[in-house]
């Protein structure tokens, strides 16, 4: 029998008895298209909106007055008897539960997940083998270390959790955007994050690891060199979460009907690139819009701009587990996509927005241990730490052992066992055995045979003694680091250099420095030498001592780091430069304006960026209209006030005479254009705003005339016929940033 969710007033009125279709894609939602499936059938019970409703206590009388509480006499007291206000005020004083020790500040999405053939040769799980399956699923996206209120823009890595709502049970890909993780054991996690968290004396700062615990601690931890480096690239500052792709992190274990086991990595490709911001615009953002990233995910899906994925798997045949130079069980390194490359099996399509942030987002609880017949664990030591973690936290966050039962985490499949009772509990659990075997109920709940679908673990060899230690195969921590430097683009190289002077020049004791660049020698000089010469110390002469962590009684030579050559020297999947850049759909492009703007030049501009999906906001002096030199009067999207050059993709100037003069003199747009320069995006002009261009810093830098030949490489356009002008600005913004001119062309901004 299904659950039976608790239903809202109309659901129980509905004529069949089912719940009530749901009420998103039809009223709250302006275009987002109709959209059911059996996770939003299921959601429908619990849904309600209150419009055109009667106001009632949460026992279902109707309130009179809400404006008053009950006093004696109209100046007072307050009668304790007024259970209306202490209903209220209750409830009010209880609406907060704790938040995330990790994660606790994110953004969800619902969607489906469909997959392109059947895996039955690697997987028997369902949802991966039916390709007419449509699997609902929940997405919440987040960083790490700051608080649920803290700026979306924090250099971090970024959580990508997805909850696949299976027909056989609940399915979570708990991943990140980077591919490996800072520490070996899951042992190490609360020091870790105790490391990176405010720290304890002061609590400050919010949500950034530039700080003496965190490179503390990282400077001890060697095993976290190859993280380190990532966190430290752009992946830590995506341009959206929308344009980030996710990795399980963890080897998992797939596992075929006829019981055969593979490894496996999991992997998001986002189809709209992977692309990242400049770090001082990320610290722009986190003032003029710390919702950035939040903001942009639910504006594309609610204009119908659906983000999308590819699922990526790099499997790997038990019998090559041996096969590589690094131990697939040590979740510091990943497969290089030269060795395994990635299979693209299916697709994940976010489509709608949540209909309420706590009741979703908040109260989802995702689960590494939440997995369906088809895939199993591998020993990855941390791993298996969080097999622990993640319902255990539940139950302080979410206040009982019955979360599974709130709506966004119950599954689409009915639940049946003999567990009973606790807070909070919703199911009205029948009859009179809670128990098996029983012959009460006719030993019912039934197990279920595997053919069927039940459960069954894969029947992994163990034959060991019991031992706290770490295998010899996880000490060599710096190949991969060095192979995510050298694969970086040289503007990308720079960004980290850049990064590692940045959060180690906030670092106030200069021994952490010191050490740190003891490890980063090892990694390469090439990273070491210039991160050194920006913190104004030199490299040490010989490598340091690398080997902290020790046990009490260990011999610390058992825990040397060592460092080797990788076997691949060079690969371009860990480069962003190569990256998808064939598109602007979603991106926003600002046009600057004032009256006596050219409607002609701004109107087909517009309509061709729009036309590839673009998003265009007119930004003016002031909000309200502006007059064109010809033409009606055109709708201000932003001022100069509220919009900033940080929050777009690209700037535009259309022509007029008496625009470009008001701009020219307008010392927010032309700081809005040398801002865009600075963060290396493109920037055009039409030929009769030149002026406003030569108001700025980079016309001076730039010594080319912002040719059809330049605009590809530079990044700046000047040009006299709209529809052209369009064309080549449009590939202009495809390229999303011109990192090259960073350097060399720097402006004050
Ligand atoms: Fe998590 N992690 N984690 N983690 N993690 C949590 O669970 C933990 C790790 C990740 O949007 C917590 O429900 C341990 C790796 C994501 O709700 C907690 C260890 C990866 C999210 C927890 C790790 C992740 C979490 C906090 C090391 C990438 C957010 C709240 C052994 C593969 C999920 C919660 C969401 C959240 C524990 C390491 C990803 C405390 C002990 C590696 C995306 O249970």
């Amino acid at each position: 029998m299904k659950k039976q969710p608790i239903k809202s007033a109309k659901a129980a009125e509905s004529a069949s008895g089912k719940p009530a279709p749901p009420k998103k894609s039809t009223d709250l939602k302006k275009s987002a298209p109709e959209l059911t499936n059996d996770k939003t059938d299921d959601l429908a019970g619990n849904t309600e909106s209150g419009a055109g409703e009667r106001m009632t206590t949460n026992h279902g009388v109707g309130i009179n007055d809400d404006q008053n509480s009950l006093k004696a006499g109209d100046r007072g007291a307050t009668l304790l008897e007024d259970f209306i206000l202490r209903e209220k005020i209750t409830h009010f004083d209880h609406e907060r539960i704790p938040e995330r020790i990790v994660h606790a500040r994110g953004a969800g999405a619902h969607g489906v997940f469909k997959v392109y053939e059947p895996m039955s040769a690697v997987t028997r799980a369902q949802f991966l083998n039916d390709t007419s399956v449509e699997t609902p699923v929940f997405v919440r996206f987040s960083t790490v270390a700051g608080s649920r209120g803290s700026s979306d823009l924090a250099r971090d890595v970024r959580g990508f959790a997805v909850k696949f709502y299976t027909q056989e049970g609940n399915f979570d890909l708990v991943g990140n955007n980077m591919p490996v993780f800072f520490i070996q054991d899951a042992m190490k996690f609360p020091d870790l994050i105790h490391a990176v968290k405010p720290e304890p004396d002061n609590e400050i700062p919010q949500a950034a690891s530039a700080h003496d615990t965190f490179w503390d601690f990282i400077s001890l931890m060697p095993e976290s060199t190859h993280m380190i480096l990532w966190a430290m690239s752009d992946r830590a500052i995506p341009r959206s979460y929308r344009m980030m792709e996710g990795f399980g992190v963890h080897t998992f274990r797939f596992v075929n009907a006829e019981g055969k086991a593979s490894f496996v990595k999991f992997h998001w490709k986002p189809l709209l690139g992977v692309h990242s911001v400049a770090w001082d615009e990320a610290q722009k953002i986190s003032g003029k819009d710390p919702d950035f990233h939040r903001r942009d995910l639910w504006d594309a899906i609610e204009s119908g701009a659906f983000p999308e994925w590819e699922f990526g798997v790099q499997i790997v045949p038990e019998e090559d587990e041996f096969k590589f130079d690094f131990d697939l069980l040590d979740p510091t390194k990943l497969i290089p996509e030269e060795l395994v490359p990635v299979q693209r099996i299916g697709k994940l399509t976010l489509n709608r927005n949540p209909d309420n942030f706590f009741a979703e987002t908040e109260q989802v609880a995702f689960h590494v241990g939440h997995v369906v017949p088809g895939i199993d664990f591998s020993n990855d030591p941390l791993m298996q730490g969080r097999l622990f973690s993640y319902t255990d936290t539940q139950l302080i966050r979410l206040g009982g052992p019955n979360f599974h039962e709130i709506p966004i985490n119950r599954p689409v499949v009915p639940v049946h066992n003999n567990q009973r009772d606790g807070f909070m509990r919703q199911t009205i659990n029948r009859g009179k055995t809670s128990y098996g075997p029983n012959s009460l109920s006719d030993n019912a709940p039934l197990q279920v045979k595997a053919a069927d679908g039940g459960f069954t673990s894969y029947a992994e060899r163990v034959d060991a003694r019991k031992i706290r230690a770490r295998s010899k195969s996880f000490l060599e921590h710096f190949s991969q680091a060095r192979l995510f430097f050298q694969s970086q683009s040289d503007a990308e190289k720079a960004h980290i250099i850049d990064a590692f002077r940045f959060e180690l020049g906030k670092v106030k004791t200069v021994a952490i420095r010191e050490r740190m660049l003891g490890i980063l020698a090892q990694v390469d000089k090439d990273l070491a030498t210039p991160v050194a010469l920006g913190l104004g110390l030199s490299l040490p002469e010989t490598p340091v001592q690398l080997n902290h962590s020790v046990p009490a009684d260990a011999d610390p030579a058992d825990y040397a780091s060592v460092n080797e050559e990788s076997a691949v020297s060079v690969s371009t999947a860990l480069s962003m430069a190569g990256t998808i850049k064939d598109s602007i759909k979603t991106r926003k492009i600002a046009f600057l304006t004032a009256d006596g703007v050219n409607a002609g030049s701004l109107t087909t501009v517009k309509n061709a960026l729009e036309a590839e999906g673009a998003v265009v906001e007119i930004i003016a002096p002031r909000l309200g209209v502006i007059e064109p030199e010809d033409g009606a009067a055109i709708t201000v999207d932003q001022s100069f006030l509220t919009a900033a050059s940080v929050l777009y993709d690209a700037v535009y100037v259309p022509g007029g005479i008496n625009s470009s003069a008001t701009l020219e003199a307008d010392a927010d747009a032309v700081h809005f254009l040398n801002e865009a320069f600075r963060h290396c995006k493109a920037i055009a002009a039409d030929e009769s705003a030149i002026q406003v261009i030569d108001a700025t810093y980079f016309a001076k830098k730039i010594p080319s005339e912002f040719t059809n030949e330049t605009a590809l490489t530079e990044g700046v356009y000047i040009g006299g016929d709209a529809a052209e002008l369009a064309a080549i600005f449009s590939k202009m913004i495809a390229l999303h940033r011109f990192w090259e001119r960073e350097k060399p062309m720097k402006v004050p901004a």
